[in-house]
């Protein structure tokens, strides 16, 4: 298909996703009274319908929007015209927060476990009861354990409030764990000690849209679907950029690649450090830039000295001719190349943080920093602090060991105490018991690989509870579920985007709350006057939201009057003779002497993952256009899109196995876990030493109606974590399966041939 086609294709795609029917909801809910089954069936059209602007949160990307609002109901979302980066464009998933917010499934009032852990048995209870049992349990564990004994697991606009509670309460186990530990946590630190500033995070700063070459290392772009990011990436492609794109599988953007490397999995850094020896050898680096702006040049050029094409082509199952023609391919679109610095990187632990630091040498060698298509410089937006929304500053207590401080992995505290730390620490007491659990928008069962040892530790908890708006995993582990409103139905404070057309904006209420949710704010507030801590005094969101927005001469109002969102000239480009970078010295790091302080690799070096045991394959995963992670499994509309998730097999090793195409098959893992059944895509669109599904399938709630039971959980086969050395962030690819049909076991055969070099998994030495 060409490029135009796609386009057209696409546009046609989003706008039968805008119209949509809405249909009225299915299915009974968990304690849905009666009066609740009108609230739930929607209006339909949009004709006469009231506008209010806000901000979607079906994903992080966060995408200004327009909600229509009829006799109270919402009935469409589309993205706000006036927004420079998406326009009037929502994707599928922002189109059906409608669904989100009339899910028959949603947590409707507070609720008490009455059941076991995990089994998901409840009473409703009051508001009052439910704060006073957070509250009391929080202030017992503190007064038994200290302060550490808290530990906080969130993710998401929804859990800030509450993380302040827990700051407030003394405990140093608060953080961000997805996001870091099971997501963007190793190329942030890579690009952090490169450049000098987190050029991909929940933001990421790289200009495709202005590129004249494109390397995309796994980025599904067009699976992984974030509005602005795609439009950009197929600006660029329209404008004429060349695309190599690197992936196992042939993913959406594969589809569009001037050359497609299917790399074999695991072997990324090779090619990269050969390519990075390459274009030092050929002269194919920007002289003037290294000269100027890099530290650590000559220490590069001796490390990578040995890494050749023709090693790289063995070890990453290549051919020579492609790897070289991608590398001449990118070099001559130097200094207008983008090497998309990536997103999810928590993929094989050992090798995730050098991996991304050889895509940030790429990037410096061809001088593509704060010039048009390569990374660029984000302008900061002026937003002002609610001080009326802040509990007091509390010092955070001593710990005679600190996981944060004196963790194993010397630069996890940059983004919190990781994950593993907490988890290890609640089943061991190792250094010191962790006792108490809140989680805030994060699935603790699915989010988090090894979900045994998960649902282990939880059951050693003294006290675990949620703020959750669906009755999801979280919610059936947790004793106490306080609900939430949804993203539509509540303020959230102010967001900014600092990218190439910057903008101000804000989240509000389009329809009043459903049910007996409460918002984020006014649950932390109440947990507040329970402990005892100062601090939430704003006496409503709007207060909150007109104090942040002070700082930007703004209010509510005047804000409101101008469509909702104000946009600001960008200054993403420097000019390469003055440009300076926020390291120490002021310059690239090509050599970071930080992480050699610590006996960590300064510069990266290739260090295989094993390869699958025989009779095994390797487990991968990725996103689904339509889905975000777990959270949009029970909504009606992307539910009807995708139900289920699918076994992508190569064909060749299907004709072997003799599986056809939508055949069920059930997986099992090298540790023996078995996953749900899930059919099989027959593909020749694989390689033959991986198997791949979309995440966020396989719910284990029975009251998620739609989602329970639908597809095989990726996460549910990971039982082998390796922790990458500098922050500790959990693996996920490092599982190997074999297929089990109609009760028998079939051996995967090797239809890739294994250079020495490449050790395979052995449970014994691992
Ligand atoms: N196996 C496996 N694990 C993964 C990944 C993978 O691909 N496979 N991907 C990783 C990546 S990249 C990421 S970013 C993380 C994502 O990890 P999570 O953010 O944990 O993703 P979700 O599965 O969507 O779970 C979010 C939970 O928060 C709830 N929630 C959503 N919105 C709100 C809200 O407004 N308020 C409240 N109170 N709750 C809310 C949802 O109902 C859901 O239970 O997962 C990581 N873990
Ligand atoms: N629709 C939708 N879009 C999303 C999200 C969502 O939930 N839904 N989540 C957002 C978030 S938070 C994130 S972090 C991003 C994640 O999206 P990405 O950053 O794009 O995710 P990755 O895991 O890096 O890429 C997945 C791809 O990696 C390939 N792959 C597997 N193993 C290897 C390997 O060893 N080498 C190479 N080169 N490729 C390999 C897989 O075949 C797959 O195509 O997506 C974002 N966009
Ligand atoms: S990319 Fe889609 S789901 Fe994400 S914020 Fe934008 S519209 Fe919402
Ligand atoms: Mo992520």
């Amino acid at each position: 298909m060409n490029r135009r086609h796609f386009l057209k294709i696409s546009a046609a795609t989003a706008a039968a996703m805008a119209s949509a029917s809405i249909s009225g909801t299915k299915g009974e809910g968990l304690f849905r009274p009666a009066t609740a089954q009108a609230a739930l069936a929607p209006e339909t059209g949009s004709m006469g319908a009231k506008e209010v602007t806000s901000v979607c949160e079906m994903c992080f990307w966060r995408c200004p929007i327009v909600a229509k609002v009829k006799n109270g109901k919402l009935v469409k979302i589309e993205g706000n015209p006036k927004s420079p980066v998406n326009g009037q464009r929502v994707c599928a998933r922002g189109n059906s927060g409608v669904q989100l917010l009339y899910d028959p499934d949603r947590v409707k009032t507070p609720l008490k476990r009455v059941g076991a852990r995990g089994e998901g048995k409840w009473a409703k209870i009051s508001w009052d009861e439910a704060l006073d049992e957070v509250a009391y349990n929080m202030q017992k564990v503190k007064k038994k354990y200290g302060p550490h004994a808290l530990a906080y697991f969130d993710h998401g606009a929804s859990a800030e409030f509450m993380r302040g509670i827990f700051k407030a309460m003394g405990t140093e186990n608060y953080t961000s764990e997805p996001a870091f530990f099971q997501c963007v946590g190793p190329p942030a630190l890579a690009y952090l000690k490169t450049f000098g500033y987190v050029t991909t995070g929940t933001r990421q700063y790289n200009d495709m849209g202005n590129a004249k070459a494109m390397l995309l290392v796994a980025s599904h772009i067009g699976e992984n679907v974030h509005v602005s990011h795609v439009r950009e990436f197929i600006e660029g492609l329209d404008k004429g950029a060349k695309l190599v794109v690197v992936d196992p599988r042939f993913s959406a953007p594969a589809n569009k690649a001037d050359i497609y490397l299917p790399i074999r999995p695991g072997t990324d850094t090779a090619l990269m450090l050969a390519w990075i020896n390459y274009v030092i050898k050929k002269n194919l680096y920007n002289k003037d830039f290294v000269a100027n702006h890099c530290d650590g040049f000559d220490k590069l050029k001796d490390e990578v000295s040995d890494y050749s094409l023709e090693w790289a082509a063995k070890i990453c199952d290549l051919k020579l001719v492609d790897i070289q023609e991608a590398i001449e391919l990118l070099a001559k679109a130097a200094p207008h190349v983008n090497i998309h610095p990536g997103r999810h990187a928590t993929w094989y632990g050992k090798g995730d943080l050098g991996r991304h630091q050889s895509y940030a040498i790429l990037t410096a060698l061809f001088g593509a920093v704060g010039v048009p298509g390569g990374i660029y410089f984000p302008t900061p937006v002026k937003k002002g602090h609610a001080e009326c929304a802040e509990p007091e500053d509390v010092e955070t207590a001593d710990a005679e060991t600190s996981m944060k401080d004196d963790s194993p992995y010397p630069f996890s505290y940059i983004f919190g105490t990781t994950t593993r730390s907490i988890i290890k620490a609640i089943l061991t007491k190792d250094p010191y018991p962790v006792k108490l659990l809140g989680v805030n928008g994060v699935n603790i069962i699915q989010t988090i690989p090894d979900p045994y040892t998960t649902m282990k530790a939880i059951k050693e908890l003294d006290f675990i509870f949620c703020e959750e708006m669906m009755a999801g995993e979280t919610a059936i582990w947790s004793d106490i579920v306080l609900p939430d409103t949804t993203y539509l139905e509540r303020y959230d404070g102010v967001y900014t985007y600092e990218g190439l057309t910057p903008y101000l904006t804000v989240r509000q209420p389009v329809v009043d709350p459903m049910f007996n949710v409460r918002s984020p704010y006014q649950i932390a507030r109440g947990l507040a006057e329970r402990l005892g801590i100062e601090g939430y005094s704003c006496e409503s969101e709007e207060e909150l939201v007109n104090e942040e927005l002070k700082k930007a001469d703004l209010t509510l109002e005047s804000l409101n009057k101008q469509g909702g969102i104000v946009v600001y000239e960008g200054k993403p480009y420097r000019d390469p003779k003055t440009v300076k970078f926020s390291t120490e010295s002021g310059k690239v790091q090509l050599a970071v002497e930080d992480f050699e302080d610590e006996d960590l690799d300064p510069i990266p070096k290739y260090d295989p993952t094993p390869a699958p045991p025989k009779g095994y394959t390797r487990l991968v995963y990725g996103r689904a256009p339509m889905h975000t992670f777990t959270r949009t499994m029970n909504n009606l509309w992307l539910h009807n899109e995708m139900p289920e998730n699918k076994l992508w097999l190569n064909d060749k090793v299907a004709a072997k196995l003799g599986i056809k195409n939508d055949e069920e098959v059930i997986l099992e893992n090298q540790d023996g876990k078995r996953s749900n059944p899930i059919k099989v895509l027959v593909t020749p669109g694989i390689r033959p030493d991986v198997v791949f599904m979309y995440h966020g399938f396989g719910s284990k709630s029975k009251h998620l109606t739609r989602a329970y039971g639908k597809g095989a959980a990726d996460g549910f086969l990971m039982t082998n974590i390796v922790n990458d050395r500098f922050i500790g962030a959990d693996s996920k690819r490092t599982n190997f399966v074999r297929i089990i049909k109609n009760n028998r076991v079939l051996n995967i055969p090797e239809l890739a041939a294994l250079p020495r070099e490449i050790p395979r998994y052995n449970s014994r030495l691992a």
